[in-house]
């Protein structure tokens, strides 16, 4: 122990784990430290903080070294040259470049299923796929996956698809969406999935951004209890692509005949394919095509803070690797692991962690197409019950709403598989993350709080579980090969226990590579605000132990009276009131702090506002972090504006705020417009 603390540390470089977390003191009451049980660490890949430190202190003197020697455990049908990875992450000195693995040739579908089958895996299960109702499901294996695969990949090809064009996927959580990511992989077809979930003017936006040369959909889809047509979004979007001057002639369109009848599905004819007519009479082996490590491998758009969203390019290499790496280890995961991911294909979290990173390394991974509380509140148990599911990995928000629920919908279950909990999206508030752990889990499972983007491509500050004690809501360290480091408002790094904006210095394997078209705005983003660092855009502090803890995106910092208060700060803190199920805060101008603190509350069912309540809502906060982050509103809401993905958006909650409510901007994304309507109406209560 006494060497680990003595590692070479150039500035910021290894992380400072003090004595408590390495096992010399004994965690306090206090320090609220939940340490993982023996058993659990002595069976887990990384079992002690000191083996982190030695593989991350690797990861860190000799990034080239250690991401070669887990990259060569893939296929490359060609090696790369003499040079790992070259870099420039400084505009001043020239274009923003992060290239890994340039030269080498692979094909990541090849490694996620031909290599897997190869080493003996041909008939274990894959996907475990489970339907909207409850008995509906199906399953493939990885030999079966691989059919189905090529199938596809044979008809993209003989529709013209080649190496490096665009195919947009519109398409709910069926096997044919992971089938058709790969398929694209396979051939070096550039995918680009737009979540289901997004409107016909969204998708003919992304359309018209990346000009596919098909789009691949599905007639319908149910969640939950209803029935969304998406073969019309489609229609809409094709046609508005087309006014773009971007007209798509072929729309490939799986029959789901539990949502809707081929006879009931509006049709052009000459443009729109049956999936289930031509796909099936293809080969069921294609060639794979091996591609550049620095080649593209998808794009995915996501939200800048205003207009046109940004399509975030990831390359094959380099993210096939990070991928990999960061699934195996952040969720400690073992062949026999059966795993499930609650997030949609259409999202990062779906492309990184329900496709390619449990893909690549053999795992069992359940689909699912419906909703968390259909036919109720214990749906998510029950799937897990039903495939024994290992590792759960799901969003502080769903948590959250079931949380608000009876917990009789948790213990009905047995749950006694799960080992491996995670948490993403959000920072998760210590309340939900004790529930997390103690009702879910059973006070038996560590909970890997990964924080990462869609730019980072896969997870960059995350719980090892079982190598050190967690902190509930603290994302803690950074995973190997990532160096976080804590700025100032100069971009000065600061050390030791303080707080401020998150970036990364040097690259790292998964980084996305530009913005699609437009490299300069990628450059203005992420690397002008604070030059030679990649900015994340999140606030960060660390505390006196070196545990990280997100305090969410920096435009949600609060400054009152010179106080930066996070606006997850004040939410945990109000999340932590019993009667409290969710909070939102935004900032509102306020004539002597400069900044007043406007906190939206959700009530747990069953409870009704009052003013006790609220007073008593404003103690907790006070108690909890200070009188200075004490609310000056509290505004009753019954739900608040949310993106589909679960996102509160702020955006709408700060211009109710502030009363500007003919500002609201855009407020078709939101999964639910009518709570901004009811939200207005309760402005005075
Ligand atoms: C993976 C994903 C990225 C933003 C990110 C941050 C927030 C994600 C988090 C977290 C605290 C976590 N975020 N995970 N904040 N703790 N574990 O969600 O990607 O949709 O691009 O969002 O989400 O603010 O900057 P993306």
């Amino acid at each position: 122990v006494e060497s680990m603390k003595e590692l070479p540390s150039g500035a910021g470089k290894i992380p400072r784990l003090n004595a408590v977390v390495l096992g010399e003191a004994l965690a306090s009451e206090e320090d609220d430290l939940v340490v993982p049980s023996e058993d659990f660490s002595r069976q887990a890949l990384v079992s002690s903080p000191q083996q982190y430190l030695e593989m991350y202190s690797k990861s860190i003197q000799d990034p080239a070294g250690f991401w070669s020697e887990i990259a060569s455990q893939f296929y490359w049908n060609e090696t790369w040259g003499s040079e790992v990875f070259s870099e420039n992450l400084d505009y001043r000195k020239g274009a923003v470049r992060i290239e890994w693995f340039k030269g080498a040739s692979t094909n990541i579908c090849y490694n996620a299923l031909d290599r897997n089958i190869k080493a003996g895996l041909g008939d274990k299960v894959a996907i475990y796929w489970e339907g909207n109702e409850l008995a509906q499901d199906g399953q493939l294996t990885y030999k079966e996956l691989l059919e189905k695969v090529c199938q596809l990949a044979n008809y993209l090809k003989s529709v013209g698809v080649r190496k490096g064009d665009a195919v947009v996927i519109y398409l709910p959580m069926l096997m044919e969406l992971p089938i058709a990511m790969l398929a694209c992989a396979r051939i070096g077809a550039v995918h680009s999935v737009v979540f289901a979930g997004f409107s016909a003017e969204s998708l003919a936006q992304r359309i018209v951004d990346c000009k596919p040369k098909l789009v691949i959909t599905c007639n319908a889809v149910r969640r939950g209890p209803k029935t969304i047509n998406l073969k019309d979004i489609v229609d809409n979007a094709l046609i508005e692509s087309t006014k773009n001057e971007v007209p798509v002639g072929l729309c490939l369109t799986y029959e789901n005949p539990s949502a809707m009848k081929r006879e009931a599905t509006k049709w052009q004819d000459g443009r729109d394919v049956w999936w289930q007519d031509v796909v099936p009479t293809f080969p069921t082996e294609c060639p794979v095509e091996w591609v550049d490590a620095e080649d593209p491998l998808f794009l995915l758009y996501t939200s800048g803070s205003t207009g046109k969203p940004k399509g975030v390019l990831h390359t094959t290499g380099g993210y096939m690797v990070y991928t990999a790496t960061t699934f195996k280890y952040a969720f400690d995961y073992k062949p026999s692991d059966v795993y499930w991911c609650t997030a949609d294909c259409g999202w990062i979290t779906g492309h990184s962690y329900v496709s390619y990173g449990p893909l690549l390394n053999g795992a069992t991974v359940v689909v699912f197409e419906g909703a968390p509380n259909y036919p109720d509140a214990g749906r998510c148990w029950d799937i897990v019950d039903k495939y024994k599911v290992t590792i759960f990995y799901t969003a502080p928000t769903l948590v959250r709403s079931l949380m608000r629920e009876s917990s009789k919908f948790v213990t009905h279950y047995s749950r006694k598989s799960l080992r491996v909990l995670g948490s993403v999206g959000e920072p998760i508030n210590p309340s939900a993350w004790r529930w997390f752990f103690n009702v879910v889990g059973e006070s038996r499972c560590p909970i890997s709080d990964t924080w990462w983007q869609t730019e980072t491509g896969g997870f960059m500050i995350t719980p090892l579980p079982g190598a050190w004690p967690q902190k509930p809501g603290s994302a803690t360290f950074p995973f190997f090969g990532v160096q976080p480091v804590i700025v100032d408002e100069k971009g000065n790094e600061i050390e030791g226990e303080c707080s401020g904006y998150l970036c990364i210095k040097n690259s790292w394997p998964g980084a996305f590579r530009t913005l699609y078209g437009d490299h300069e705005r990628y450059e203005t983003t992420y690397f002008k605000p604070f030059a030679g660092y990649y900015f994340t855009g999140d606030g960060c502090s660390r505390d006196k132990d070196g545990y990280h803890w997100l305090t969410g995106r920096v435009d949600d910092v609060i400054n009152v009276s010179g106080h930066r208060i996070g606006t997850a700060e004040v939410e945990s803190a109000l999340v932590s009131h019993p009667q409290c199920a969710e909070a939102a805060v935004v900032a509102v101008e306020h004539e002597v702090k400069g900044q007043g603190i406007y906190a939206f509350v959700t009530l747990i069912e069953g409870v009704s506002y009052s003013e006790e309540l609220r007073k008593s809502l404003i103690l907790t906060v006070r108690n909890q972090i200070g009188a200075f982050a004490a609310p000056d509103k509290i505004h009753w809401a019954p739900g608040l504006p949310k993106t589909r993905s679960g996102k509160i958006m702020r955006r709408i909650l700060r211009k109710i705020a502030s009363g500007q409510l003919d500002e609201l901007g855009d407020t078709s994304t939101l999964a639910d417009p009518g709570v901004v309507d009811q939200l207005i109406s309760l402005s005075d209560c």
